[in-house]
């Protein structure tokens, strides 16, 4: 089977394609390429300025590349006023002319694929100047891909897409095409760094580092030309295991001079390299700890040795202990990444971004968002998404996450107006869904919550349903054939609602985990880890469920939020339904806002959800000969397990708690 287009299927640029275009600047080699690749097929012209004749239909140019060919394009350079930046452009239609100005071929290859998105309009309708930018400077993808196969975890850890496009069975991969593809793909919708190794860095993962570098410098080589730096994830343990040292102190002075030059090393070889990534102390991986030192000490130490050549520190906030007595109330994982990171507010360098995963557990489809965010006013932040569906589904479940990241995006720390996460932090992280499985993504929908980041994270104020209807027609869908109306509508009634559907069907209002250990996470399983060391409790009894976090009685993680949350999130009578038992522990008969019974809310949702997805089933299978045959069967067969798995979840979810709480459903269904 052929690799899928996803989003960039030669059809999108038909509108561009069939144009006479003008490329005009130095260095615009990958906006020539596509430019003339679009024009072989769809019948266009392209012309390379200079050239005489100012006959065009669309200019692409640098802003300050002289002499502006057509008239037009010059008009538009004095209309465009402040210079659009680094990744920005401005675009402009006037007469019968497009013309898209920017300053770097990075913010060219930006607008090209914005006219793609906009298609025949970008052609017909006056466009009134208007300049682009990203909301957030970096926009990143961390691969979780190990080079070596890990006996536990395979060769991408949490990936559910086949295998790493990177790397396989201990080596690079060297498909260098794949990832050319990959980048255009990243390209058009603003991703513009990538980490390309697990988090969890293994002996041979380590090596990227130092002996293997070459293989990272290859991928560098091939995604240069779509804007995006490659970055590595490393060990703190480095300085021991690649460089013999007896220690990985960091204020011992061999182990500072050891960074140095390494790092420098990686510069000589990767001019752009964007930096180190660095999960430490945290599930058995080694850190500064060890050493007595804090984070602080662990992320400058790295940050002083990338601070010469422009780098950066990705040091992770997921720093928690795994070894927790479950029987002892008064520590709670939810309060970790605050009690760890806060009190060093101000104490990191200026290359060091605390990357913060977005609620305080651990990508759950449904926490508060991390009180972290609202308390390092004095370090750079980036928020951490998981676009892998480690818990949503594992792209087997149809899980449109956009509507998710949009809230977590637009929430309001302090309550004001003006102030959103989004406003706070200076980048967004996202844990790839990517793998070498021919649709990219195992599950072909799930392309859409890679698209939806890279378009959140350009723009967070963007409404997700119009960035999922971005994505329908980019992608027409992939692979349909006809009725594109039909095959929209359809979509839309499957996706837009799809996170919220998981949502009924799985762990109840806000409560978390319930999910298989066994089984890496997915599927139920109520008490998998209420008796297990990592953390995550619901503390269900005959009486009532909910973890008590208020600060009277609980374990005071509400007190970690600026003052107005603390007091919704404390308050019985104010705290949201869908996070009351994150906050409270409550009876069965607590009646909500919503006016239901805990317990009813429980079952009333999970029969609701498995309806919701059967109609998808059926929804999915009217689209039946209006699509690519194995992209219809890949989604039906997906479709299936997840009305099976949903059925699970349903059944073990009301069975638990009808058993513990011995209520009856008011309706009459069957619970056993
Ligand atoms: C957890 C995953 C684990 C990751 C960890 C992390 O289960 O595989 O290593 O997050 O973010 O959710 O480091």
């Amino acid at each position: 089977m052929s690799v899928h287009a996803a989003w960039l299927p030669a059809e999108s640029f038909v509108a561009l394609g069939s144009r006479r275009v003008l490329v005009h600047g130095d260095g615009v080699d990958t906006v020539l390429d596509e430019v003339t690749r679009a024009c072989a097929r769809h019948g266009g012209q392209v012309r390379r300025s200079p050239c005489g004749d100012a006959d065009v239909d669309l200019v692409l140019a640098l802003r300050q590349a002289v002499p502006l060919p057509v008239p037009a394009a010059q008009a538009a350079r004095q209309a465009a006023g402040e210079p659009p930046g680094d990744e920005g452009f401005v675009l402009t239609r006037s007469g019968d002319v497009t013309v898209l100005l920017a300053d770097t071929p990075t913010g060219l290859l930006y607008g090209l694929f914005h006219l793609v998105r906009l298609g025949a309009a970008a052609f017909t309708v006056d466009q009134p100047t208007r300049r682009h930018r990203p909301a957030l400077r970096r926009r990143m993808l961390d691969h979780w891909d190990n080079v070596s196969v890990h006996p536990v975890m395979g060769q991408v850890e949490r990936g559910y897409a086949g295998g790493s496009i990177f790397w396989r069975d201990g080596a690079a991969r060297h498909d260098l095409a794949r990832i050319r593809e990959y980048g255009r793909l990243l390209a058009a919708v603003g991703i513009n760094a990538i980490s390309v190794n697990n988090v969890n860095v293994g002996p041979v993962e380590a090596r990227l580092l130092t002996d293997r570098l070459d293989d990272v410098a290859e991928i560098a080589d091939v995604l240069r030309p779509y804007g995006i730096r490659v970055h590595l994830s490393v060990t703190f343990a480095a300085p021991v295991v690649l460089g013999g040292l007896p220690t990985a102190d960091p204020r011992d002075e061999q182990v500072r001079a050891w960074w140095a030059t390494t790092t420098r090393q990686v510069y000589e070889r990767i001019g752009d390299f964007g930096g180190y990534v660095v999960k430490a102390d945290s599930e058995g991986q080694p850190g500064p700890f060890s050493y007595g030192r804090s984070h602080a000490d662990g992320a400058n130490l790295l940050a002083e040795a990338l601070a010469p050549h422009g780098g950066v520190v990705h040091w992770r906030a997921f720093v928690y202990n795994h070894h927790q007595d479950w029987r002892d109330r008064s520590t709670d994982r939810a309060r970790a990444a605050y009690d760890h990171f806060v009190p060093l507010d101000g104490d990191f360098r200026t290359n060091v971004v605390l990357q913060v995963k977005y609620g305080p557990v651990d990508f759950q489809p449904r926490e508060p968002v991390s009180p972290v965010l609202a308390a390092m006013p004095a370090t750079r932040l980036a928020m951490e998404l998981q676009v892998t569906q480690e818990y949503t589904g594992q792209q087997r479940h149809v899980c449109y996450l956009g509507p998710w990241w949009s809230e977590l995006l637009g929430f309001r720390p302090w309550q004001t107006p003006e102030r959103t996460v989004a406003d706070v932090v200076t980048e967004l992280v996202a844990v790839s869904n990517v793998g070498d499985d021919p649709f990219w993504c195992g599950h072909p929908l799930a392309q859409a919550n890679l698209y939806a980041f890279g378009r959140l994270a350009w723009d967070p104020r963007l409404d997700p349903t119009a960035v999922l209807d971005e994505w329908i027609d980019l992608t027409s869908p992939p692979g349909s054939t006809g009725d594109t109306g039909r095959v929209r509508a359809t979509l839309h009634a499957i996706m837009d609602d799809s996170w919220r559907t998981y949502e009924r069907y799985t762990a109840p209002l806000g409560v978390g985990f319930m999910v298989d250990p066994l089984r890496h996470h997915y599927g139920p399983n109520v008490d998998g880890y209420e008796y297990s060391r990592w953390g995550t409790y619901h503390f269900a009894d005959r009486d009532g469920v909910g973890v008590d976090r208020t600060r009277a009685t609980g374990t005071g993680y509400a007190g970690q939020y600026p003052p107005g949350w603390a007091q919704v999130y404390e308050s019985l009578a104010d705290c949201p339904d869908e996070l009351l038992l994150f906050f409270h522990h409550v009876p069965y008969d607590h009646v909500l806002h919503s006016g239901s019974t805990v317990i009813q809310h429980i079952y009333d949702t999970h029969f609701t959800g498995v309806a919701q997805v059967e109609t998808m089933r059926e929804r999915w299978r009217q689209l039946a000969g209006l699509l690519d045959q194995a992209l219809f069967e890949r989604v039906a067969e997906r479709l299936d397990e997840q009305v099976r798995s949903a059925t699970e979840w349903r059944d073990q979810i009301n069975t638990y708690f009808f058993r513990k709480s011995g209520v009856p459903d008011a309706h009459g269904r069957p619970i056993h």
